[in-house]
């Protein structure tokens, strides 16, 4: 087995990688993908309807017998019913976010899932261990999205050394150098999300690539902060609308209104006046459309992680 001591055994891949579950954008086209390329790919339920979900999941299986992960988006309107979809569809990985999944996670493990939570502080991670998770994915707040407060630099070593089941890293990765670090820290797989958006794979709209391909570091902002669900987008006319907004009267409600279906038009219709163009930090440093099967090897490039590592054990002076 390659990759020993990391999440490979339990989710079933070659690579220790978990495409994220990004709404919208992480449909059947990207997971299988991915998962054909050797990570696990992932289909994002988001806010979207049961319906949808299940087709994605049948198409995905056409499309490959590899295994695969559903993310569910807990503060979506069709929660319970997604939840319910689990087991009717044995999905094989159920990973969760925006919340705690406390009221699902032991009739998923009873149904024979691998359940893996996205906790974005040390209390969240040790409740899931208690409450019988497989592992848990720490997500930094320089992910984009829906975020957390603290950063990958403190989140991952602080969970890894809270509980004794596996950390997946998330938040920030987008290279062989990133998988590195994560690992230094104490991970034993990593999560990456906005450089599949730039996946030939990925149906996101060409114009929400195109954002993501120009997006320079000061892009990256997070609104929505007073609706204690904080959004990490990049720079556009409704996110300046949302920052304004977000001081104004009733800044909660307003935000929530026009923040309502903003993904969608983004991902869907590239809409560039009233969309959201969620995306991490690290857009700043994806910009090259290519093959997921491209990107999965460039993440897990033997020779590109070497470099890394021996740059590092050289400068520190110590033995390899
Ligand atoms: O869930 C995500 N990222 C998302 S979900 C999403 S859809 C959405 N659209 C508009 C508003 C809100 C969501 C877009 N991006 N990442 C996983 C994640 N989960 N990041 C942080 C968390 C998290 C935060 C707090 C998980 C649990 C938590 O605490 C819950 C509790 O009650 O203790």
């Amino acid at each position: 087995m390659k990759y020993p001591g990391t999440i490979c055994e339990l989710i079933g891949t070659q690579y220790p990688l978990i495409q994220g579950g990004m709404a919208w954008v992480s449909d059947a086209s990207l997971a299988a993908a991915v998962s054909m390329a050797g990570g696990l790919g992932v289909i994002a339920a988001g806010n979207a309807p049961p319906e949808w979900v299940e087709t994605q999941v049948k198409l995905l299986r056409e499309k490959t017998d590899k295994p695969f992960g559903l993310n569910v988006m807990l503060l979506s309107p069709y929660v319970a019913q997604i939840a319910e979809l689990v087991y009717d569809l044995k999905v094989p990985v159920v990973i969760t976010g925006a919340g705690n999944p406390d009221a699902y996670v032991r009739r998923w493990k009873e149904a024979g899932c691998v359940v893996a939570p996205v906790v974005a502080s040390r209390a969240l991670a040790m409740l899931m261990e208690r409450m019988g998770a497989d592992f848990v994915i720490a997500e930094g707040s320089e992910a984009g999205g829906h975020i957390g407060e603290l950063t990958s630099m403190v989140l991952w070593p602080d969970i890894a050394r809270s509980v004794n089941i596996p950390v997946v890293a998330a938040g920030g990765i987008f290279d062989a150098a990133g998988v590195a670090a994560a690992f230094c820290l104490g991970a034993k797989g990593v999560q990456v999300g906005t450089r599949f958006i730039l996946a030939e794979e990925c149906t996101a709209h060409a114009d929400y690539k195109e954002r993501v391909v120009r997006a320079k570091d000061i892009d990256s902002k997070v609104t929505g902060r007073i609706t204690g669900h904080p959004v990490r987008v990049l720079r556009s006319p409704l996110q300046r609308e949302l920052a304004g907004a977000e001081y104004g009267p009733d800044g909660a409600v307003a935000v929530e209104k026009l923040g309502e279906g903003s993904l969608m038009r983004a991902v869907l219709h590239g809409d560039k006046e009233r969309g959201s163009f969620m995306a991490g930090q690290c857009a700043c440093m994806c910009n090259q459309i290519q093959p997921a099967s491209e990107i999965v090897q460039e993440l897990f490039d033997p020779a590109a992680i070497k470099a890394a590592l021996s740059k590092a054990i050289t400068s520190l002076e110590v033995d390899a």
